[in-house]
């Protein structure tokens, strides 16, 4: 999928002192130098990665496609079904298994398709525990930090990593045929969500549940065994080998880092799902094991798939902390753009908000990450609150997030405005379900976000071209994105306004002549030779965005395009 040996033996005068041999997800920094043929060779990455656009959805949550795998009767005393948490007001959350499935994911392929989706990123899907825990402390609506009561619905709680939750498959629905049908029927790649971190709830059980705290191998045998006990009580027995002895996130197992046969257990689970349709993965937690150990299993990982794309979660909003899993020594592995999130919320949570303040987190040029046009972004996802704001809100925050550098990732239920503003035991990882999912596809977030996500899947522009901003300013911003390469010459200009008014929005610098076409609905904005400003109608909350398929010759453009 991601040409890396090709590209680092077409472009290797790009890559210098970077080792890109490994075929790391995150290729060196933008490129810009001449070619051969007289034209200017320009792009924000070459990874075809950045062609992707990701729906990521919690399974257990997005719909029920097979009641019969619900198992509504398990776990007895601490049932694992439908266990709500109830706030004021006949607000609800919920912390039990509620039947989301596979085939709820399948039955609804064409609508992530037809929104102008690439790939779905599911959460886990290996076997949790069957009860709820019943140790920790008891979580209750609105609060963090507490496990207590809760269920492994979100798969974050892996006892085997060999086996697929039961709560997932259906009886003529295995992994492998549901990533089949994903590829064949809709064309989506499948985002694996691995873990390496944690297992289960593993200690202050009030009485003995199985499962948790243990660990199973691909034949099933207990490989690990916490048996209830505080971590620093743990000693050298075998069935103890996989652990740290001290505590890490609440009462989770921690995993030995230092352990080989813990590298060894994750390295064989998750080439058996990259051996079944899995085409990229997500790191949970990476931030709480050190790079060493994500280094060699990725390595493990890439020496069989050399061209795996892959990408972290490290929880902070510090650029400089995230950027190091970028690096080719620690693994190259691209990460979910956090500082991102916290200004694109900044700026779309407040109609007052000025576009000027988006652009701190962009990271352009000056070397932060091994290269920013191939980190993940997002503005919220099951972890946090979702996005605070209006409908206008979502569509302004799309034309954004499809337009701008980065590969978007969208958390289920944005485009009706799901769940606004809620926290996690508030509602943001609640049931969204068919009834919705029918009541969407008319929705206003809806429908603006297919028109853009799938204007960027038809621009290539968008995807890998190099960022050139313009003016940001108020309601308005403007922007290129410019990709010559290998013969394929495009530049989008991207003009965005988020106020209620429709705008006109004057480019007056480093326009190029040309006949550029509006991306939706083909109409034609000629440039003359001499034309020294552009001015386009953007209506409110709305994006247009102009392309020139041909390549630049405005000397002061390019001049621009190369100087970094
Ligand atoms: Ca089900
Ligand atoms: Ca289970
Ligand atoms: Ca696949
Ligand atoms: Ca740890």
């Amino acid at each position: 999928m991601n040409p890396c040996f090709s590209f680092a033996k077409k472009s290797v005068f790009l890559l210098l002192s970077t080792a890109l041999v490994g075929c790391i997800a995150t290729a060196p920094s933008p490129s810009s130098s001449s070619s051969s043929n007289n034209h200017h060779t320009i792009y924000g990455t070459d990874n075809n990665y950045a062609s992707q656009a990701i729906y990521f959805l919690l399974t257990d949550r997005f719909v029920d496609g097979d009641p019969s795998n619900n198992h509504i009767n398990q776990g007895g005393e601490f049932a694992s079904f439908d266990r709500p948490l109830l706030g004021e007001d006949g607000q609800q959350a919920n912390v039990g298994y509620l039947g989301g499935d596979f085939q709820g994911v399948l039955n609804n392929g064409q609508y992530i398709k037809d929104m102008g989706f690439t790939s779905v990123w599911l959460t886990p899907i290996y076997d949790n525990p069957d009860q709820a825990f019943n140790g920790g402390e008891e979580i209750k609506f609105g609060e963090m930090f507490k496990d207590g009561g809760k269920t492994g619905y979100h798969g974050y709680w892996g006892v085997n990593f060999f086996k697929v939750d039961e709560h997932l498959v259906s009886e003529e629905l295995n992994f492998q045929k549901f990533t089949g049908l994903l590829e064949s029927e809709f064309q989506l790649d499948f985002v694996l969500d691995i873990v390496g971190n944690h297992g289960s709830p593993s200690y202050t059980l009030k009485s003995e549940q199985a499962k948790f705290g243990q660990l199973y191998d691909q034949n099933d045998n207990l490989v690990a065994d916490h048996q209830n006990l505080h971590p620093e009580k743990l000693s050298d027995e075998p069935l103890h080998q996989f652990f740290n002895k001290k505590p890490d996130i609440a009462q989770l197992s921690d995993l030995n880092e230092n352990n080989p046969a813990v590298l060894q257990y994750f390295t064989d689970a998750y080439l058996k799902w990259l051996a079944q349709g899995a085409d990229a993965i997500r790191i949970d937690t990476i931030k709480h094991m050190p790079h060493h150990f994500w280094k060699k299993l990725t390595d493990n990982l890439r020496e069989v798939h050399p061209e795996l794309f892959i990408f972290a979660e490290s929880y902070s909003y510090d650029a400089d902390f995230i950027a190091e899993h970028t690096q080719p020594q620690n693994g190259g592995v691209s990460v979910l753009d956090f500082p991102g999130r916290k200004a694109i919320t900044a700026v779309f949570e407040n109609p007052e908000s000025d576009y000027q303040d988006i652009l701190s987190y962009l990271h352009l040029t000056d070397g932060t990450y091994q290269n920013p046009y191939e980190l993940m972004t997002f503005y919220d996802n099951h972890d946090m609150a979702r996005m605070n704001t209006s409908d206008q809100g979502f569509i302004d925050a799309n034309n954004w997030l499809f337009t701008a550098r980065g590969i978007p990732v969208i958390y289920y239920g944005s485009e009706i405005n799901f769940m606004t503003g809620k926290a996690e035991h508030q509602g943001n990882r609640n049931y969204l379900g068919q009834a919705n999912i029918e009541k969407a596809k008319t929705h206003v977030i809806h429908q603006a976000l297919t028109n853009i996500a799938n204007i960027r899947k038809n621009s290539v522009a968008l995807q890998k071209g190099k960022q050139i901003n313009l003016t940001f300013n108020g309601d308005s911003a403007s922007f290129y994105r410019v990709y010559q390469n290998k013969g394929t010459h495009q530049t989008a200009l991207v003009l965005l306004n988020k106020s209620n008014q429709a705008q006109l929005i004057k480019v007056d610098e480093y326009v190029n002549q040309g006949q550029w076409v509006d991306a939706f609905n083909q109409d034609i904005y000629p440039v003359a030779a001499n034309q020294q400003s552009l001015a386009v109608q953007v209506p409110a909350h709305g994006v247009k965005v102009l392309l020139l398929n041909q390549p630049l010759s405005n000397d002061k453009l390019l001049a621009r395009l190369i100087e970094k």
